[in-house]
Protein backbone atom coordinates (compact mmCIF):
# COMPACT_ATOMS: atom_id res chain seq x y z
CA UNK A 1 0.00 0.00 0.00
CA UNK A 2 1.62 3.49 -0.57
CA UNK A 3 2.58 5.86 2.25
CA UNK A 4 -0.27 8.39 2.56
CA UNK A 5 1.66 11.65 2.59
CA UNK A 6 0.42 15.16 3.66
CA UNK A 7 2.86 18.36 2.78
CA UNK A 8 2.91 21.26 4.58
CA UNK A 9 4.03 24.13 2.95
CA UNK A 10 3.83 24.42 -0.90
CA UNK A 11 6.53 27.14 -1.87
CA UNK A 12 9.68 26.08 -4.02
CA UNK A 13 10.87 23.14 -2.01
CA UNK A 14 7.44 22.17 -1.36
CA UNK A 15 6.47 22.34 -4.80
CA UNK A 16 9.51 20.30 -5.59
CA UNK A 17 8.43 17.61 -3.86
CA UNK A 18 5.27 16.85 -4.00
CA UNK A 19 6.13 17.14 -7.74
CA UNK A 20 8.85 13.86 -7.29
CA UNK A 21 6.38 12.23 -4.42
CA UNK A 22 3.33 12.28 -7.39
CA UNK A 23 4.90 11.61 -10.42
CA UNK A 24 8.36 10.33 -10.03
CA UNK A 25 8.88 7.93 -6.85
CA UNK A 26 7.38 5.10 -6.11
CA UNK A 27 5.63 3.89 -2.70
CA UNK A 28 3.79 7.03 -1.58
CA UNK A 29 1.19 9.34 -2.93
CA UNK A 30 0.41 12.99 -1.55
CA UNK A 31 -2.89 12.82 -0.04
CA UNK A 32 -2.70 16.38 1.58
CA UNK A 33 -1.34 19.67 1.56
CA UNK A 34 -1.27 23.11 3.47
CA UNK A 35 -0.26 26.05 3.42
CA UNK A 36 -0.59 29.57 5.22
CA UNK A 37 -1.53 30.62 1.49
CA UNK A 38 -4.35 28.89 1.09
CA UNK A 39 -4.78 30.01 -2.04
CA UNK A 40 -1.44 28.56 -2.54
CA UNK A 41 -2.08 25.23 -1.06
CA UNK A 42 -5.71 25.18 -3.08
CA UNK A 43 -3.73 25.50 -6.11
CA UNK A 44 -1.20 22.83 -5.67
CA UNK A 45 -3.67 19.97 -4.77
CA UNK A 46 -6.20 20.74 -7.66
CA UNK A 47 -2.90 20.53 -10.02
CA UNK A 48 -2.01 17.13 -7.85
CA UNK A 49 -4.93 15.66 -7.26
CA UNK A 50 -4.58 16.15 -3.49
CA UNK A 51 -6.69 17.41 -1.26
CA UNK A 52 -6.00 20.50 1.16
CA UNK A 53 -6.10 21.15 4.38
CA UNK A 54 -6.75 24.30 6.43
CA UNK A 55 -4.06 23.94 9.05
CA UNK A 56 -0.93 21.75 9.58
CA UNK A 57 -2.29 20.81 12.82
CA UNK A 58 -5.19 19.38 11.37
CA UNK A 59 -3.30 17.79 8.49
CA UNK A 60 -1.08 15.95 11.08
CA UNK A 61 -4.02 14.33 12.77
CA UNK A 62 -6.17 13.57 9.72
CA UNK A 63 -6.60 9.59 9.63
CA UNK A 64 -5.62 9.34 5.92
CA UNK A 65 -2.19 11.00 6.78
CA UNK A 66 0.57 8.46 7.13
CA UNK A 67 4.07 10.42 7.49
CA UNK A 68 4.47 14.33 7.15
CA UNK A 69 6.36 16.32 5.10
CA UNK A 70 7.24 19.85 6.18
CA UNK A 71 8.38 22.34 3.90
CA UNK A 72 7.65 25.33 5.69
CA UNK A 73 9.22 28.54 5.91
CA UNK A 74 12.43 27.62 8.66
CA UNK A 75 10.74 28.98 11.89
CA UNK A 76 7.74 27.52 11.35
CA UNK A 77 9.46 23.74 11.12
CA UNK A 78 9.75 23.16 15.02
CA UNK A 79 5.82 23.46 15.87
CA UNK A 80 4.74 20.96 12.83
CA UNK A 81 7.62 18.51 14.22
CA UNK A 82 6.78 18.46 17.44
CA UNK A 83 2.71 17.74 16.56
CA UNK A 84 3.88 15.19 14.25
CA UNK A 85 6.14 13.70 17.07
CA UNK A 86 3.06 14.07 19.16
CA UNK A 87 0.49 12.27 16.97
CA UNK A 88 3.22 9.37 16.64
CA UNK A 89 3.90 10.06 12.55
CA UNK A 90 6.95 9.82 10.63
CA UNK A 91 8.11 13.47 9.79
CA UNK A 92 10.43 14.32 7.15
CA UNK A 93 11.59 17.86 7.63
CA UNK A 94 13.62 20.38 5.66
CA UNK A 95 16.38 22.32 6.60
CA UNK A 96 16.79 23.83 9.02
CA UNK A 97 14.80 21.39 11.81
CA UNK A 98 14.11 24.42 14.08
CA UNK A 99 15.74 27.96 13.94
CA UNK A 100 17.50 27.72 17.43
CA UNK A 101 19.35 24.67 18.49
CA UNK A 102 17.22 25.21 21.66
CA UNK A 103 14.24 24.22 18.92
CA UNK A 104 16.26 21.05 17.58
CA UNK A 105 16.86 20.22 21.20
CA UNK A 106 12.93 19.89 22.22
CA UNK A 107 12.81 17.95 19.05
CA UNK A 108 15.52 15.49 20.39
CA UNK A 109 13.56 15.79 23.52
CA UNK A 110 10.09 14.76 22.54
CA UNK A 111 11.03 11.72 20.18
CA UNK A 112 13.63 10.55 22.82
CA UNK A 113 10.50 10.89 25.45
CA UNK A 114 8.19 9.27 22.08
CA UNK A 115 10.67 6.19 22.60
CA UNK A 116 10.49 5.86 18.56
CA UNK A 117 12.85 7.92 15.97
CA UNK A 118 10.43 9.67 14.07
CA UNK A 119 12.10 12.53 12.31
CA UNK A 120 14.42 12.85 9.26
CA UNK A 121 15.81 16.02 8.33
CA UNK A 122 16.75 17.04 4.71
CA UNK A 123 20.15 17.51 4.14
CA UNK A 124 20.01 15.64 0.71
CA UNK A 125 24.27 15.72 0.44
CA UNK A 126 24.34 12.87 2.21
CA UNK A 127 22.68 11.16 -1.01
CA UNK A 128 24.33 13.09 -3.79
CA UNK A 129 26.45 10.65 -6.12
CA UNK A 130 30.17 13.01 -5.49
CA UNK A 131 29.75 13.21 -1.87
CA UNK A 132 28.75 9.35 -1.47
CA UNK A 133 32.28 8.73 -4.31
CA UNK A 134 34.12 10.84 -1.40
CA UNK A 135 32.81 9.02 1.73
CA UNK A 136 33.38 6.04 0.67
CA UNK A 137 37.02 6.74 -0.52
CA UNK A 138 37.58 8.56 3.43
CA UNK A 139 36.12 5.05 4.94
CA UNK A 140 38.55 2.77 2.95
CA UNK A 141 41.57 5.19 4.42
CA UNK A 142 43.18 4.52 0.39
CA UNK A 143 45.06 7.50 0.78
CA UNK A 144 45.76 8.19 4.70
CA UNK A 145 44.08 10.09 7.42
CA UNK A 146 42.57 13.50 6.05
CA UNK A 147 44.31 16.69 6.81
CA UNK A 148 42.23 19.76 5.17
CA UNK A 149 39.03 20.04 3.66
CA UNK A 150 38.61 22.84 0.89
CA UNK A 151 34.69 23.57 -0.09
CA UNK A 152 33.26 26.26 -1.81
CA UNK A 153 29.28 26.88 -1.76
CA UNK A 154 28.76 30.02 -4.35
CA UNK A 155 25.15 31.35 -6.25
CA UNK A 156 25.07 33.22 -9.21
CA UNK A 157 23.02 36.19 -6.61
CA UNK A 158 20.98 36.49 -3.57
CA UNK A 159 17.96 39.02 -3.06
CA UNK A 160 18.20 41.97 -0.54
CA UNK A 161 16.20 39.68 1.74
CA UNK A 162 19.39 37.53 2.05
CA UNK A 163 21.92 38.70 4.90
CA UNK A 164 25.04 38.04 6.41
CA UNK A 165 23.63 35.12 9.14
CA UNK A 166 22.07 33.35 6.23
CA UNK A 167 25.34 32.53 4.71
CA UNK A 168 25.70 30.56 7.71
CA UNK A 169 21.87 29.24 8.50
CA UNK A 170 20.86 29.17 4.86
CA UNK A 171 23.73 27.90 3.10
CA UNK A 172 26.58 26.41 4.99
CA UNK A 173 24.58 24.24 6.77
CA UNK A 174 24.38 22.06 3.87
CA UNK A 175 28.15 21.66 4.19
CA UNK A 176 28.49 21.57 7.86
CA UNK A 177 25.90 19.15 8.24
CA UNK A 178 27.72 16.78 5.56
CA UNK A 179 31.35 17.45 6.46
CA UNK A 180 31.48 16.08 9.48
CA UNK A 181 29.30 12.82 8.29
CA UNK A 182 32.25 13.07 5.63
CA UNK A 183 35.23 12.17 7.23
CA UNK A 184 33.38 10.74 10.73
CA UNK A 185 34.63 13.26 13.07
CA UNK A 186 33.24 16.38 15.84
CA UNK A 187 33.41 19.90 15.30
CA UNK A 188 35.58 21.85 18.31
CA UNK A 189 36.24 25.44 16.71
CA UNK A 190 34.48 27.67 14.48
CA UNK A 191 35.41 31.13 13.04
CA UNK A 192 35.01 33.81 10.28
CA UNK A 193 36.93 35.62 7.99
CA UNK A 194 35.39 38.49 5.74
CA UNK A 195 37.45 39.20 2.72
CA UNK A 196 37.17 42.08 0.39
CA UNK A 197 33.18 42.94 -0.34
CA UNK A 198 31.96 42.01 -4.17
CA UNK A 199 30.38 44.89 -5.27
CA UNK A 200 27.29 43.12 -6.31
CA UNK A 201 26.36 42.94 -2.54
CA UNK A 202 24.14 45.05 -0.32
CA UNK A 203 24.14 46.95 3.14
CA UNK A 204 23.44 44.16 5.37
CA UNK A 205 25.49 41.20 3.88
CA UNK A 206 29.13 40.61 4.01
CA UNK A 207 29.72 38.97 0.93
CA UNK A 208 31.99 36.53 0.18
CA UNK A 209 32.84 35.17 3.48
CA UNK A 210 35.39 31.97 4.80
CA UNK A 211 34.10 29.99 7.26
CA UNK A 212 36.78 27.94 9.08
CA UNK A 213 35.54 24.85 11.33
CA UNK A 214 37.92 22.52 12.81
CA UNK A 215 37.62 18.95 14.05
CA UNK A 216 38.00 17.24 17.27
CA UNK A 217 40.92 15.38 15.88
CA UNK A 218 42.66 18.71 14.69
CA UNK A 219 41.09 18.76 10.75
CA UNK A 220 40.70 21.89 9.28
CA UNK A 221 37.70 22.95 7.25
CA UNK A 222 37.58 26.13 4.83
CA UNK A 223 34.37 26.87 3.28
CA UNK A 224 34.20 30.00 1.25
CA UNK A 225 30.37 31.30 0.88
CA UNK A 226 30.21 33.66 -2.18
CA UNK A 227 26.04 33.91 -2.69
CA UNK A 228 26.70 36.83 -5.08
CA UNK A 229 29.43 35.04 -7.63
CA UNK A 230 28.09 36.08 -10.57
CA UNK A 231 28.94 33.26 -12.56
CA UNK A 232 27.00 30.18 -11.58
CA UNK A 233 26.22 27.27 -8.58
CA UNK A 234 29.46 26.65 -7.68
CA UNK A 235 29.93 23.61 -5.03
CA UNK A 236 33.75 22.04 -4.51
CA UNK A 237 34.97 19.71 -2.03
CA UNK A 238 38.54 19.07 -1.79
CA UNK A 239 40.13 16.72 1.13
CA UNK A 240 43.73 16.65 1.39
CA UNK A 241 44.69 13.56 2.83
CA UNK A 242 48.13 11.93 4.00
CA UNK A 243 48.98 11.06 0.61
CA UNK A 244 46.75 12.33 -1.56
CA UNK A 245 44.41 14.78 -2.44
CA UNK A 246 40.81 14.00 -3.70
CA UNK A 247 38.51 16.00 -5.04
CA UNK A 248 34.68 15.92 -5.64
CA UNK A 249 33.45 15.38 -9.14
CA UNK A 250 31.42 18.00 -10.62
CA UNK A 251 28.53 17.89 -12.59
CA UNK A 252 29.81 17.03 -16.10
CA UNK A 253 28.45 19.12 -19.70
CA UNK A 254 30.08 18.55 -23.06
CA UNK A 255 32.97 20.49 -24.02
CA UNK A 256 32.55 22.55 -26.77
CA UNK A 257 35.26 23.91 -29.47
CA UNK A 258 33.67 26.98 -31.39
CA UNK A 259 35.22 30.28 -32.41
CA UNK A 260 38.54 29.76 -31.58
CA UNK A 261 37.24 28.73 -27.25
CA UNK A 262 36.93 25.81 -25.66
CA UNK A 263 34.17 26.16 -23.35
CA UNK A 264 31.85 24.00 -20.81
CA UNK A 265 28.70 24.88 -18.96
CA UNK A 266 28.13 25.77 -15.27
CA UNK A 267 25.34 24.40 -13.40
CA UNK A 268 23.67 27.54 -11.93
CA UNK A 269 19.99 25.97 -9.93
CA UNK A 270 20.89 24.15 -7.00
CA UNK A 271 17.17 22.72 -7.93
CA UNK A 272 19.54 20.99 -10.73
CA UNK A 273 22.64 20.59 -9.35
CA UNK A 274 21.12 18.24 -6.48
CA UNK A 275 17.82 16.62 -8.28
CA UNK A 276 19.30 13.24 -7.98
CA UNK A 277 20.03 13.40 -4.53
CA UNK A 278 16.59 15.55 -3.81
CA UNK A 279 15.56 11.86 -5.42
CA UNK A 280 17.25 9.80 -3.69
CA UNK A 281 16.93 10.96 -0.49
CA UNK A 282 13.08 11.22 -0.61
CA UNK A 283 12.53 7.93 -2.02
CA UNK A 284 14.70 6.15 0.72
CA UNK A 285 12.91 8.16 2.85
CA UNK A 286 9.55 6.20 1.94
CA UNK A 287 11.30 3.08 1.93
CA UNK A 288 12.24 3.27 5.40
CA UNK A 289 9.69 4.87 6.34
CA UNK A 290 7.43 1.82 5.30
CA UNK A 291 9.39 -0.07 7.45
CA UNK A 292 8.98 1.94 10.43
CA UNK A 293 12.83 2.75 10.57
CA UNK A 294 14.63 6.34 10.21
CA UNK A 295 18.01 5.73 8.29
CA UNK A 296 19.16 9.40 7.16
CA UNK A 297 20.38 12.61 9.13
CA UNK A 298 18.21 12.50 11.88
CA UNK A 299 17.06 14.92 14.79
CA UNK A 300 20.33 14.51 16.77
CA UNK A 301 21.91 15.47 13.45
CA UNK A 302 19.82 19.03 12.96
CA UNK A 303 20.85 19.87 16.57
CA UNK A 304 24.61 19.12 15.82
CA UNK A 305 24.14 21.65 12.78
CA UNK A 306 21.98 24.30 14.78
CA UNK A 307 24.85 24.37 17.28
CA UNK A 308 27.53 24.65 14.42
CA UNK A 309 25.67 27.09 13.29
CA UNK A 310 25.02 29.28 15.85
CA UNK A 311 28.58 29.14 16.82
CA UNK A 312 29.81 30.47 13.37
CA UNK A 313 27.09 33.01 13.87
CA UNK A 314 28.73 34.42 17.28
CA UNK A 315 31.93 34.00 15.15
CA UNK A 316 30.38 36.14 12.67
CA UNK A 317 29.62 38.69 14.96
CA UNK A 318 32.49 39.01 16.93
CA UNK A 319 35.47 38.15 14.69
CA UNK A 320 36.46 35.59 17.38
CA UNK A 321 36.75 31.59 17.28
CA UNK A 322 34.08 29.81 18.90
CA UNK A 323 33.89 26.46 20.61
CA UNK A 324 31.38 24.16 19.61
CA UNK A 325 29.75 22.21 22.36
CA UNK A 326 26.63 19.45 21.62
CA UNK A 327 27.39 17.08 24.26
CA UNK A 328 27.25 13.89 23.81
CA UNK A 329 25.27 11.95 21.43
CA UNK A 330 22.60 10.22 23.25
CA UNK A 331 22.56 6.11 23.04
CA UNK A 332 18.88 6.69 21.28
CA UNK A 333 20.24 7.77 18.40
CA UNK A 334 23.51 5.68 17.94
P1 LIG B 1 9.26 29.37 0.15
O1 LIG B 1 9.17 30.69 0.80
O2 LIG B 1 9.24 29.28 -1.34
O3 LIG B 1 8.07 28.45 0.68
C1 LIG B 1 7.70 28.36 2.03
C2 LIG B 1 6.20 28.13 2.08
O4 LIG B 1 5.83 27.88 3.43
C3 LIG B 1 5.38 29.33 1.62
O5 LIG B 1 4.43 28.90 0.67
C4 LIG B 1 4.73 29.86 2.89
O6 LIG B 1 3.47 30.45 2.68
C5 LIG B 1 4.62 28.57 3.70
N1 LIG B 1 4.49 28.72 5.13
C6 LIG B 1 5.13 29.58 5.96
N2 LIG B 1 4.74 29.37 7.23
C7 LIG B 1 3.86 28.35 7.21
C8 LIG B 1 3.12 27.67 8.21
N3 LIG B 1 3.20 28.02 9.49
N4 LIG B 1 2.32 26.66 7.83
C9 LIG B 1 2.21 26.31 6.53
N5 LIG B 1 2.89 26.92 5.54
C10 LIG B 1 3.69 27.93 5.88
O7 LIG B 1 10.56 28.70 0.74
P2 LIG B 1 11.35 27.42 0.19
O8 LIG B 1 12.49 27.86 -0.62
O9 LIG B 1 10.41 26.45 -0.38
O10 LIG B 1 11.96 26.85 1.55
C11 LIG B 1 11.18 26.12 2.47
C12 LIG B 1 12.12 25.41 3.45
O11 LIG B 1 12.91 24.47 2.73
C13 LIG B 1 13.11 26.33 4.15
O12 LIG B 1 13.29 25.90 5.46
C14 LIG B 1 14.39 26.19 3.35
O13 LIG B 1 15.55 26.42 4.11
C15 LIG B 1 14.30 24.74 2.92
N6 LIG B 1 15.00 24.49 1.66
C16 LIG B 1 15.81 23.40 1.57
C17 LIG B 1 16.51 23.17 0.44
C18 LIG B 1 17.43 22.02 0.35
O14 LIG B 1 18.30 22.03 -0.51
N7 LIG B 1 17.32 21.00 1.16
C19 LIG B 1 16.41 24.03 -0.73
C20 LIG B 1 15.48 25.11 -0.56
C21 LIG B 1 14.80 25.32 0.60
C1 LIG C 1 19.14 27.08 -0.53
O1 LIG C 1 18.46 27.59 0.56
C2 LIG C 1 19.37 25.65 -0.34
O2 LIG C 1 19.03 25.05 0.62
C3 LIG C 1 20.13 25.03 -1.42
O3 LIG C 1 20.25 23.67 -1.30
C4 LIG C 1 21.45 25.70 -1.34
O4 LIG C 1 22.45 25.04 -2.02
C5 LIG C 1 21.29 27.11 -1.78
O5 LIG C 1 22.52 27.72 -1.92
C6 LIG C 1 20.45 27.79 -0.71
O6 LIG C 1 20.24 29.11 -1.05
Amino acid sequence: MDLRVGVIGTGAIGQEHVHRLQTKLAGAKVTAVTDIDLERAERIAKKYGARMEKTGYSLINAPDIDAVVVTSWGPAHEKAVLEAIAAGKPVFCEKPLATTAEGCKNIVKAEIAAGKQLVQVGFMRRYDKGYKQLKELMEQKAYGEPLMLRCTHRNPAVDESYDTSMAVTDTAIHEIDCLHWLIDDDYATAQVVFPKETKYTHSRLKDPQLMILTTKSGINITIEVFVNCQFGYDIQCEIVCEEGVVKMAEPSFPTIRSKEKLSQKLENDWKKRFIDAYDVEMQEWINDTKKGIVNGPGAWDGYVAAVTADALVKAQETGKAWVIETGNCPDFYK
